[in-house]
């Protein structure tokens, strides 16, 4: 397998799709889609939908299956992201390397851009769905996104922000801010491409160390003067936020990574050679300098 080709088409499907059903009209609210089309077109990595399209594919889907939930979830992400831009939360001015929405668009508009791509995609996975499949990976994908997942973890992180909080608190923030839409993605990815329910299980155990992994590298980028975000660096140190590796120390988090990368590879050992893109990619997660 050709990890960068295999991977350079799953981004080029997403991308089709997502300029397929982008919203583009001459109307009256033309900067509301001008602004939702700011973020959503950008060039951010595709993690989620290259997740959940490559989760599909595993188990014996189509990517053609996936497709409306793959895009679902990115729209999802480029939702958060504005909200976590805005003022009231992180209030960042960077965002990929170019002014956040609310810089450009103004905050008005930047809260409706958001809004919009959190119920767009639901119309666009609505028309995606053929069977029960669609429905159960559409209902996961909005539990992922909830109060019981990202917008739960955004709750615990506003809350805390400032404050030295415990590990535990640590963890569930992250799993539910951070964790939760991977969950969304390899999980979805797996329902839709057909996985069994014991597959299923060993998708959730992938994802979860997976998402741990990304978020010590984050924390890991974030504090790196080296490291090309895209974003405003020290903003954990900044914030006074308690963070993996404020708990951990540098050290501990990187033998943290090297371990969830080992655990979320073997929970996918029963999938053999059509499971190597899924290996190769939280390798790469771990490895990422941006
Ligand atoms: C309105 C949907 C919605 C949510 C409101 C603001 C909020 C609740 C949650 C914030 C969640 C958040 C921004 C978590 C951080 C996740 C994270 C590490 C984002 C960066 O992901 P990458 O690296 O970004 O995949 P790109 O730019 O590549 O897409």
């Amino acid at each position: 397998m050709d990890y960068s080709k295999v991977l350079e088409k799953y981004i080029n499907e997403t991308n089709k799709y997502l300029e397929k059903v982008k919203m583009e009209k001459d109307a009256y609210q033309k900067t509301l889609f001008d602004a939702v089309n700011y973020s959503l077109m950008a060039e951010g990595k595709r993690l989620r939908p290259v997740l959940l399209l490559a989760s599909c594919e595993a188990v014996g889907g189509v990517v053609k299956d996936a497709l409306p939930f793959a895009a679902g979830l990115e729209m999802i992400h480029n939702s958060s992201l504005i909200h976590d831009d805005l003022p009231a939360m992180d209030n960042d001015d960077l965002r990929r390397g170019r002014p956040t929405n609310h810089k450009v668009y103004g905050e008005a508009t930047a809260i409706l851009a958001g809004d919009v791509l959190l119920v767009y995609p639901f119309e666009v996975m609505a028309e995606g769905i053929k069977n029960e499949k669609g429905v159960r990976a559409m209902k996961l994908i909005a539990h992922c996104a909830g109060s019981e997942g990202m917008m739960g973890g955004q709750q615990i992180d506003l809350e805390n922000e400032g404050k030295e909080i415990d590990l535990d608190t640590v963890i569930a923030l992250n799993s539910l801010k951070t964790g939760a839409l991977f969950k969304a993605a390899a999980v979805g990815g797996a329902i839709i491409g057909g996985a069994d329910e014991e597959q299923i299980k060993a998708f959730e155990v992938y994802a979860q160390n997976l998402g741990l992994a990304f978020q010590l590298v984050d924390d890991l980028l974030d504090n790196d003067p080296l490291a090309d975000t895209g974003k405003t660096k020290g903003s954990d140190i900044a914030n006074n936020k308690s963070t993996y590796l404020s708990k951990y120390g540098e050290e501990k988090c990187r033998n943290m990574v090297e371990n969830c990368t080992k655990t979320a590879s073997e929970a996918l050992k029963f999938l053999g050679d059509k499971g190597e893109f899924l290996t190769e990619f939280v390798k790469k997660l771990a490895d990422r300098v941006k």
